[in-house]
């Protein structure tokens, strides 16, 4: 990677230091660092001491037979009791676990209290149905209280849920029921998606017709918009049913902290999608305690929301078993951002005084181009830190947030991890760290990451190479389901005895971590890798452009050809000469060798649920190939937009 091009990632030279009051009562201080490099294991057992075990672990971490782990083997304990029975135990019943948000503005405030009974019942309701320990359920639900009661469920007594995007198609449904051999499926009939009832039954009905899925005894069917929907008696229940009329009582069976908690597909660039798999004791030790080390929650006091979905890895970790493991309180939001207007999101956390938001870098340059009024009509004066994940965030879209979301005065965290990690790994503290826009920067307390180059050696502070993770952590992906070759192919065989995580990253002379991307997307462009990431930041550096993709396309005489997909701010036409000026504009911040050859305005990039921006299809276009596969997009219309866009022949420089 060019390491003269870090110099543009970094232009913002501002330093943010904690505010004064986060900084006093922070959860986490700069001594956490020195502890756990002191006694790494020794810090991950105190962390562990946040959990209540049935039995307690006394071994941390067994890495007789790297690289499957097994942290904590010896201890005992229930998943869904930390997360909901003990907080009600310890007299917080009436503290609101979740305040649920409908896209149509019906809402509803669930409190451990009512979790409790409502996990209990549909845990009855699992058991009756057959569902034993061990058994695979799939669940394939809107954003609604049910989808986490459903979770919670399946921990509870044991079965390992895997969680399917309720965007995806019923063949994305059906290949991961198959992977798993799942036996239940839990679903609704549909949820709010801009303004408008959207299906979900009918994509589970196509998916059960393959063969793949003929080990599937029932569907469990949650009942959200009412909409008519086609039924198979015998198989078919509806949750308000079976487990609307079971006991709200049910005895939580402790299970070995190796034991699995969840499988989680994630897809590769190519070959079919990985069941990434995470267990109980260690993930569940990893995730609450970054959850309360990076949002510094309290629980008394703070109103957290994280906007993802519970569909991917970010859901999980930092909706569902981070933040109750903690007792917070939280936002559960159906919809999207823009429904039924551009301010949704601050409506939402100005009516809950949201304390601590989670979100997207996508999602926070689509309000950037939306326009800096819309936040302001807000009272956003409650906020207190806000987290960023999913993709590198821009200096620009850094300050934006930081600025016109949390009133130049919260911290932003920029965390980095991936459905592979479980939990963040490489994050500031919001009380300690000196804030560099755009750099997630230290791995966290008892997590060691290193930059490497090809050879594997580390590199000097001021170069780039492969982020590597050099010793196990806690909530470390135990396998592939099913495929043990295959995680030791994919992670461990680039780098001997080293987690290779697939992403570029540099060191700057700090020693900080600043994330360039998948390896995948860098280009080779006359000899040069330049990050795709860092041509992007350069591009939404220009006051036109809200939002920028970069692929290297092949190019006969420079070997790859950098083709820029851009949106423009506040969507107006576009001026002459507008890409010429870019291009200068890209040659001044990283020099001429990373000026993109072809510049193009679109009105949309093709992202996938998760925000993360396809380049591969991208790339499809700009080879004038045809398109890969199109079903995690969340919406393929836009590869149409995109492509009628295209001059027939690339034009010349
Ligand atoms: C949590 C999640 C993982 C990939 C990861 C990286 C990118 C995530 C990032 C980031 C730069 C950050 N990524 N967070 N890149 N800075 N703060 O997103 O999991 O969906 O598995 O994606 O996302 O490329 O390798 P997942």
């Amino acid at each position: 990677m060019s390491n003269e091009s870090l110099a543009n990632l970094m232009t913002e030279t501002r330093r943010f230091a904690p505010p004064a009051e986060v900084a006093a009562g922070a959860n986490v201080t700069a001594a956490a660092y020195e502890a756990a490099a002191e006694d790494r294991l020794g810090y991950w057992a105190e962390q562990a001491r946040r959990l209540s075990w049935e039995r307690e672990p006394t071994e941390t971490l067994d890495w007789s037979n790297p690289p499957f782990a097994k942290w904590f083997a010896d201890g005992k304990l229930n998943v869904a009791y930390n997360c909901v029975d003990r907080h009600v135990e310890a007299g917080n019943g009436d503290r609101v676990a979740i305040h649920f948000e409908g896209e149509p503005g019906d809402s509803r405030a669930i409190t451990y209290a009512e979790l409790q009974r409502e996990v209990s019942q549909a845990a009855n309701a699992l058991g009756e149905l057959g569902v034993a320990t061990g058994d695979r359920v799939a669940i394939y639900m809107p954003m609604i209280p049910e989808a986490v009661v459903a979770m919670l469920a399946c921990a509870r007594i044991g079965a390992p849920h895997s969680v399917v995007f309720g965007a995806f198609s019923a063949d994305a449904l059906a290949t991961r029921i198959e992977d798993a051999d799942a036996r239940v499926v839990i679903t609704a009939d549909g949820g709010y998606r801009r303004g408008a009832p959207s299906a979900l039954k009918p994509a589970v009905d196509e998916a059960l017709t393959r063969p793949g899925a003929a080990n599937v005894r029932n569907v469990l069917v949650v009942r959200r918009t009412g909409q008519d929907i086609p039924w198979t008696s015998g198989r078919d229940v509806w949750w308000h049913e079976a487990v609307g009329r079971q006991s709200e009582e049910h005895t939580p069976e402790a299970f070995d902290a190796e034991h699995p908690l969840f499988i989680l597909y994630t897809s590769g660039t190519t070959g079919k999608p990985k069941g990434i798999l995470h267990t109980t004791g260690g993930y569940l030790t990893q995730v609450a305690y970054t959850h309360h080390a990076v949002f510094d929650l309290k629980p008394e006091t703070d109103v957290y929301w994280c906007t993802a979905d519970i569909g991917w890895v970010t859901g999980h970790s930092y909706i569902v078993y981070g933040p109750l493991a903690n007792g917070a309180t939280e936002v559960l939001y159906e919809g999207t951002p823009n429904t039924p207007h551009n301010g949704r999101w601050w409506e939402i956390v100005e009516k809950y005084g949201v304390t601590l938001l989670y979100t997207a870098p996508t999602a926070i340059r689509t309000c950037m181009k939306w326009g800096d009024d819309i936040p302001a009509r807000f009272d956003l004066s409650s906020l207190r830190i806000l987290g960023s994940v999913g993709e590198p965030i821009n200096p620009e879209a850094w300050v934006w947030y930081r600025k016109h979301i949390g009133g130049d005065r919260t911290p932003v965290v920029d965390t980095w991890w991936q459905t592979e990690t479980g939990a963040m790994m490489i994050s500031p503290l919001p009380g300690v760290t000196l804030a560099k826009p755009g750099s997630a920067q230290t791995p966290l307390p008892g997590i060691s990451a290193t930059v490497v180059d090809d050879d594997g050696n580390e590199v000097a502070n001021g170069s780039g190479g492969y982020l590597t993770l050099t010793e196990p952590w806690p909530s470390m992906l135990r396998t592939i389901w099913g495929d043990d070759q295959r995680f030791l192919d994919t992670y461990w065989s680039r780098f001997e005895g080293r987690y290779f995580a697939g992403d570029g990253a540099k060191k700057d002379e700090d020693g900080d971590i600043w994330l360039l991307g998948r390896v995948d997307d860098v280009m080779l462009v006359s000899g040069h890798n330049i990050s795709t990431t860092e041509v992007e930041s350069a591009l939404v550096s220009h006051p036109r452009i809200a939002e920028a993709a970069v692929v290297g396309a092949t190019d006969p005489q420079t070997t790859q050809a950098i083709c820029a997909f851009v949106i423009l701010r506040g969507g107006a036409p576009q001026e002459e000469g507008l890409v010429e000026e870019l291009r200068a504009h890209v040659s001044k911040e990283l020099g001429p060798i990373a000026k993109p050859k072809r510049i193009l305005a679109v009105e949309e990039l093709p992202k996938t649920r998760s925000g993360k921006i396809m380049r591969r299809l991208l790339r499809d276009v700009a080879e004038n190939r045809e398109l890969g596969d199109v079903t995690t997009l969340t919406d393929p219309a836009v590869m149409d937009l995109i492509q009628s866009k295209l001059p027939s022949a690339p034009s010349e420089d």
